[in-house]
């Protein structure tokens, strides 16, 4: 297949090249590597949430008005399941599946195959091809809350965390972090009741947070997405956001979102490590029993551990 052919968005092009992917076809490879450089015009939402929320009806929506704008969409639906359960692709598809008869539609689902932390290196594949394909905006839909979704912030652009009333979903949001990670949220199922009590605690938690001068505050809206409802202004937030992310501020608040990232990374990565090496070792047990009899206090116990550690890798 010719490079050339998915750059003009030839769908059968491109659909080749993701099953050659797949298959982990050497020549496909390199064919991306040539993409990646005619990468970078899409605008990349990410659409995260806990299971049901109506990830996939609210991106049903969100095409249907972007199509009437004249955009063109990607979308990549990450089925967390197993491949063979077939229950969520199968959903995902009858609901967007209206909008694969048009030619500036391209949806692909894709199962993560037990790959733990949410995005699996497919996805950016596929976003890239996408890219290269001229699509303007490809939207990533990916189940789960926190650690699950914390991959897709790097790779999206916009992020909307989606949520329902009567989850208690803003605790959630703290305790799993998304609160840094979310730029739109979406109290979703409006039609439901209890939607206004959702988007004040929604509200209050993301004030509870300190925000400098020029920092984008996340909004939160409502939407009724199986009527249809409260789209427009999703878009428009959509809009409003990239068009922050233009801005000095908005430049700078994306640096110091990858620097946290990219230290919570390190700082999981360096306990794990740690505390393999440790666990069930010599030193591992004379620490607890140390710490048991009072004998050292337990700041000058991780201290020398991690000294320790550090003398021996450096
Ligand atoms: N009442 C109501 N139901 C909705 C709304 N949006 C979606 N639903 C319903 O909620 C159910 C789940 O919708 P999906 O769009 O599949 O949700 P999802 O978040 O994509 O689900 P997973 O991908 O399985 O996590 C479906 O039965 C939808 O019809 C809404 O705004 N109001
Ligand atoms: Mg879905």
């Amino acid at each position: 297949m010719k490079p050339e052919d998915i750059l003009k968005g030839n769908i059968q092009a491109a659909a080749r090249l993701m099953r050659d992917i797949d298959d982990e076809i050497p020549s496909a490879r390199d064919t991306l590597k040539h993409l990646f450089q005619r990468t970078g015009h899409a605008h990349i939402v990410g659409v995260t949430g806990s299971p049901g929320t109506g990830k996939s009806t609210l991106i049903d929506c969100l095409i249907q008005r972007l199509r009437e704008n004249r955009k063109t969409v990607g979308v990549v639906a990450i089925d967390p399941t197993s491949p063979f359960s077939g229950g969520a692709i199968l959903g995902d598809r009858v609901r967007m599946q209206r909008h694969t008869i048009d030619e500036g539609v391209f949806i692909r689902s894709l199962a993560t195959r037990g790959h733990l932390g949410g995005l699996s290196r497919s996805t950016h594949d596929i976003v890239t091809v996408m890219d290269s394909m001229g699509k303007d905006v490809i939207i990533v839909e990916t189940v789960g809350v926190g650690q699950d979704g914390v991959e897709i912030i790097h790779l999206a652009h916009t992020n909307i965390v989606v949520i329902i009333p009567g989850m208690g979903d803003s605790i959630q949001a703290i305790k799993a972090g998304i609160l840094e990670t979310g730029d739109i949220f979406v109290v979703n199922k409006a039609d439901m009741g209890d939607a206004d009590i959702a988007l004040f605690e929604m509200e209050t938690t993301i004030q509870m947070k300190r925000f400098q001068k020029g920092d984008w505050v996340p909004p939160v809206l409502k939407t009724d997405s199986s009527n249809n409802i409260g789209i427009k202004k999703l878009l428009d937030k959509i809009d409003q956001h990239k068009k922050y992310l233009e801005t000095s501020f908005g430049k700078r608040q994306q640096q110091k979102r990858s620097a946290e990232m990219f230290e919570k990374i390190l700082r999981d990565r360096l306990f794990q490590k740690t505390r393999n090496r440790l666990k069930g070792t010599q030193r591992w047990e004379e620490t607890l029993n140390a710490l048991k009899q009072r004998e050292v206090d337990p700041y000058s116990a991780a201290e020398s551990v991690v000294n320790d550690i550090l003398k021996n890798t450096s």
